[in-house]
């Protein structure tokens, strides 16, 4: 794995408010992101607005106010959301900022002069009215009259910009085999390689209907198509576009970028076009394009229409309910990340909250520092005890360990570490975090079964049970480690009531995780990480 790492979000329209799908893919981005700083690795984290486009300037005029005034609004409103769920970007690209206007330009300019990109003609039937073009099979299915207005459809030709995408069928389908993992997951891939089996046609790449946009190089009565200037995003926040400038000179290094993370529905524009446009600039390709799925609500899909979209206020009605990091956690777990579709209901967030967190993770991390606090006065005991026989047989530090019921708490801990950070680099978040908390579920297990309590009743096992206790601590300290990225405010929170700082983005996730870095003597706090959350005060109108 390569040590620096690029994560991108899709950029996301200004003409909509931020909703769970935008949380949704910027949250699995940051848990990444901020999974593999604290492993040490330099990471780019970027994210940002698409601020062109028809839709933008109708948009806008329907306010009575200028695109920009409108892109303003709403990329900042963006940015405030993102910030305030705790998203870690490196930086926020607008694509109407200059810097990635100019570079889109030159980079257009490039493909004018390399030939991918020439000046065709198009011809097709016009719906003056809706400033729409039809094929001739449905002009012919509208009997040529304007489904809106009525009036007859027009014969017309435009002068347009094409991309050649054509020339780019064979060296696409060679990128797919020798690269299988280029798209995620492999559903997905298949169905791009489907659509790409079909043959690939040239795509016009300018528009003369709006003005709003990134004007053509040498002929501003075109505006360059939305998506070229929005893929292009990628690569002009690292100043790619501009070799003699600071962010080409800092940022440079960063590409080829490691994962774009994007949602399935522009697939197409990210797995087809966008590696083309970097075969005509002659530069790498993105390591994997990984296209999740869609959280849809209570069983529907989310739209405008049906109004059942969970907006802002109902992320903010769950941040208040069950705390940021519990809405991280869900993000994370059960978001769809796979090939199919995720529903999000109350109710199962409400269980999933109790059962892991609350029940599992919050309990364990809060009778075992209770335990402590009881038997030991808060003093972090030692792993071994005075008890020489229960002793390890191995030699060296370990020989000081013991070994109660069979349990190999260094080697069961590794496992957990190595597990979840090897999903965490596949970008399975949820197989990474459930390794951390299967580490937790087996601490609680251990607890039930060596039963600490009673030991505690006998004064000639005091060793013994120091040594229980220490290892259920030192476990579930592992497992805080590995989970956050995931919940950074409440395992921070489990840091300080052991007594620790740690600096996560000094990067030496796998240095802490190695056993033994509680020391005993330690003093240790009562922990009261989720507290319980009443069945009754489940969201009103979410479920
Ligand atoms: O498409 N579930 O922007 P956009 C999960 N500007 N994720 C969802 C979702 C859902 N129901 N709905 C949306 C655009 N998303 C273009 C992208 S990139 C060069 C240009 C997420 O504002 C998902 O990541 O419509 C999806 O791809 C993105 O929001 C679309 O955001």
């Amino acid at each position: 794995m390569p040590k620096r790492i690029y994560i991108t979000t899709p950029i996301y329209y200004v003409n909509d408010k931020p909703h769970i799908g935008h949380a949704y893919t910027t949250t699995v981005c940051d848990v990444y992101a901020r999974f593999m700083r604290f492993a040490g690795r330099e990471v780019f984290f970027l994210t940002g607005t698409d601020e062109h486009g028809l839709k933008v300037e109708k948009s806008a005029q329907a306010r009575g106010i200028s695109p920009q005034q409108l892109a303003d609004e709403n990329a900042s409103e963006f940015q405030r959301v993102m910030s305030r769920l705790g998203l870690t970007f490196d930086d926020f690209i607008r694509t109407t900022e200059p810097r990635h206007v100019e570079q889109v330009q030159a980079m257009v300019r490039k493909l004018l002069d390399t030939d991918a990109v020439y000046l065709g003609e198009f011809e097709g039937w016009y719906d003056e009215g809706q400033e729409e073009y039809h094929t001739e099979t449905k002009a012919r299915e509208l009997d040529y009259k304007s489904p809106v207005s009525g009036e007859p459809l027009v014969r017309a030709k435009e002068d347009n910009y094409y991309f050649r995408l054509s020339a780019f069928q064979e060296p696409l389908e060679r990128l797919f085999q020798q690269q299988p993992d280029f798209v995620r997951p492999a559903a997905r891939r298949n169905e791009v390689l489907g659509r790409l089996r079909e043959g690939l046609q040239d795509v016009p790449m300018s528009r003369t209907n709006f003005t709003w946009g990134v004007p053509m190089p040498h002929d501003p009565g075109h505006v360059i198509y939305v998506w070229i200037d929005a893929l292009m995003n990628y690569i002009t926040a690292l100043g790619l576009g501009e070799p003699d400038s600071d962010a080409y000179r800092q940022r440079s290094k960063y590409w080829p970028a490691t994962y774009h993370i994007i949602g399935k529905e522009i697939l197409w524009f990210h797995a087809v076009i966008w590696p083309a446009i970097l075969m005509a600039l002659d530069l790498p390709l993105p390591k994997c394009v990984y296209a999740h799925s869609f959280w849809i609500h209570e069983g529907q899909k989310m739209s405008k229409s049906l109004g059942n979209f969970i907006d802002l206020a109902t992320i903010q009605q769950y941040v208040d309910r069950y705390g940021l990091d519990a809405w991280r956690y869900y993000m994370a777990t059960h978001g769809p990340l796979g090939a199919t579709d995720a529903d999000f209901r109350a109710d199962h967030f409400h269980s999933v909250y109790n059962t892991d967190l609350a029940n599992t993770l919050g309990n364990c991390a809060s009778r075992t520092a209770a335990m402590i606090n009881k038997y030991f006065d808060g003093f972090v005991p030692a792993e071994a005890g005075p008890d020489e026989s229960a002793l390890a047989e191995e030699e060296g530090p370990d020989r000081l360990r013991m070994m109660i019921a069979d349990h190999d708490w260094p080697a069961i801990a590794k496992e957990a570490v190595s597990s979840s950070t090897a999903a965490m680099e596949e970008i399975d978040l949820a197989r990474s975090i459930g390794s951390a908390i299967g580490l937790v579920r087996k601490v609680d297990a251990f607890i039930n079964l060596t039963e600490p309590y009673k030991l505690a009743k006998d004064e000639g096992k005091r060793g013994e049970l120091g040594a229980i206790l220490y290892q259920c601590l030192e476990a579930v300290r592992i497992a805080s480690l590995l989970l956050w990225a995931v919940m950074p405010g409440k395992m921070s929170e489990l840091w300080s009531a052991l007594g620790l700082s740690i600096e996560p983005d000094a990067g030496r996730l796998a240095e802490l995780a190695e056993w033994g870095g509680l020391e005993p003597g330690r003093r240790v706090r009562k922990i009261a990480l989720f507290p319980r959350v009443d069945t009754l005060s489940v969201i009103e109108g979410a479920a």
